[in-house]
């Protein structure tokens, strides 16, 4: 079946869906997305992720065209029509076709696009065996720049660092902020388990906040954790019991190195599994 993406308003065969070549989003990273897990047909934690993507236009002065409540039940009717069970959306919203300059008074239209499709995970053995980190040279976005909660169409910086891991053979890469503090990985939360106490940069460490992220926090308070945001140094990670990344993607992960160093026994541990099934849960509660 060819797939049908949502492009302002209507849904279209994929050959069709086309933005122009004079699109700010494609002449400069202009505008901002969202990366959404569709479970049993339901899309999980549609609102906070339409919420996030509205505050994220709101930071760099895009006013998308439809509300959010439209938004949602727009998200849910490219799903359906794409028969996605489970399968990932992607939700993409451009300044628009403007002048070959930056002024956004020249641009028009922005583009409000949803692709519905099936996704790629990280392997079985991955999930099986945790993953081994690196750290990457190429920080996260300095928060005075462009700040990191943004999910803007801007990644440059997290795709240098995931060039980094992967020439180092890492399937993530760990970013540090403009500090030299753990901030999170190239598209991952990153959390610590030490004394059984649940620890995570928080916002002003300059990441992303996560919904996955923000699920598990809660999650590990309903299950009696307790959780911290607080700073954290790389040696924090090299010391931990447990460490485990959160993404939409990758859902929960454990992390068993980073930068040769073992954490733990070199084994996902106990809590980070019995969240990861927690979470899981979750999934199949439709959140
Ligand atoms: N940090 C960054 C920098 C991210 O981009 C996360 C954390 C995790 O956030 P959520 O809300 O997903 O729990 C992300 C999310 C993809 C993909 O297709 C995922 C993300 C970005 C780009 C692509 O898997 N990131």
């Amino acid at each position: 079946m060819a797939r049908k993406v949502y492009i302002n308003g209507s849904l279209v065969d994929e050959a069709d869906a086309k933005v122009s070549v004079f699109d700010h989003g494609l002449l400069y990273g202009d505008g901002v997305f969202e990366g959404i897990r569709v479970y049993g047909g339901r899309v999980f934690l549609l609102k906070e992720h339409v919420d996030r993507l509205y505050e994220s236009a709101k930071a760099i002065r895009l006013a998308i065209p439809i509300s959010s409540e439209q938004m949602i039940r727009d998200v849910e009717e490219t799903v359906k029509a794409n028969e996605i069970e489970d399968g990932y959306v992607r939700l993409v919203v451009t300044r628009g076709a403007g002048t070959l300059g930056l002024d956004v008074r020249k641009t028009s239209n922005p583009q409000v696009i949803i692709i519905a499709d099936t996704i790629s995970l990280y392997a079985p053995e991955v999930y099986e065996q945790g993953m081994h980190l690196v750290t990457a040279a190429t920080i996260r976005n300095h928060p005075s720049a462009i700040s990191p909660r943004i999910k803007s169409l801007n990644y440059l910086n997290n795709i240098l660092a995931k060039i980094e891991g992967t020439d180092a053979g890492a399937v993530e890469a760990l970013m540090l902020n403009h500090k030299g503090e753990v901030a999170e990985c190239t598209g991952d939360n990153i959390f610590i388990v030490k004394d059984r106490v649940i620890r995570t940069p928080p916002p002003d460490a300059g990441i992303l906040v996560g919904i996955t992220r923000n699920a598990v926090i809660r999650l590990a308070k309903e299950a009696g954790y307790p959780v911290e945001e607080t700073a954290l140094v790389r040696h924090d990670i090299y010391v931990a019991d447990e460490c485990f990344l959160t993404g939409t993607a990758a859902e929960v992960i454990a992390v068993v190195s980073l930068d040769g160093r073992t954490i733990g026994d070199g084994k996902p541990g106990p809590i980070t599994r019995d969240l990861r099934e927690r979470f899981q849960q979750l999934t199949r509660d439709g959140g």
